[in-house]
């Protein structure tokens, strides 16, 4: 069976591995480095997409993802700054809890936005949401990012970051994301082959 290789800008090693290890057999995902892309958008689509265009400097195809979490008693935010909202995870989780101390209720949801660039062709998105709540105090040790204190509603309670990839994945903002983008991989004969 001939493998398809995706190709994904990102910096960012956490995505890459979680989105490997959700993809289907045939599929393999590679890191592109095209250096630094400033994420100017307001959205998350936006974001993806810049990401992705600028992979078709090396590649006929090319995937940007973009991601963060949006909290509702802070109107959305982080959003789209959920990276630039402190300098490292401990600080961003730190000013998190700091916001939300005594606010309740704690509804919030992750996001990503897959982005399939094609050189000649649109640009496609494929959006992935989950619904959580933002816990008092951080919980658990895998995963990366904000997800010691994101606790899934369709989960028993645990937060993302005492889940396995596996079982994280099965109800995240990433794997449904990846899992609309393989569903029009598989559907479509006009991607696959023409990378490169
Ligand atoms: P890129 O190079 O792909 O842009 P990045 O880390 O800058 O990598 P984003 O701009 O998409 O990525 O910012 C996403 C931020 O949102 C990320 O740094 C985390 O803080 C947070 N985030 C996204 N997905 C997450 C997840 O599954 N679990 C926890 N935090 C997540």
């Amino acid at each position: 069976m001939s493998v398809i290789e995706l190709g994904l800008v990102t910096s960012n090693s956490d995505k890459l591995a979680e989105i490997a290890s959700l993809l289907p057999k045939g599929y393999e995902i590679v890191r592109l480095d095209v250096g630094e892309v400033e994420e100017t958008g307001s959205t998350f689509e936006e974001n993806a997409a810049l990401k992705a265009i600028a992979g078709l400097r090396d590649c006929a195809i090319a995937l940007g993802e973009d991601s963060g979490l949006e909290v509702e008693a802070l109107g959305g935010a982080p959003g789209v700054y959920s990276k630039r909202y402190g300098n490292s995870d401990p600080a961003r989780i730190e000013r998190l809890l700091g916001q939300l101390q005594g606010v309740e209720p704690r509804q919030a949801r992750f996001v990503t936005v897959i982005a399939l660039a094609r050189r000649g062709g649109v640009t496609e998105l494929f959006r992935g949401e989950v619904q959580g709540t933002i816990s008092s105090a951080p919980c658990g040790r895998n995963g990366f990012g904000y997800d010691p204190v994101f606790v899934p509603d369709e989960g028993d309670g645990r937060s993302f970051a005492q889940m396995t990839r596996q079982e994280k994945g099965h109800i995240s903002h990433r794997g449904r994301a990846l899992a609309a983008l393989v569903q029009r991989l598989r559907s479509a004969s006009d991607l696959g082959s023409e990378n490169g």
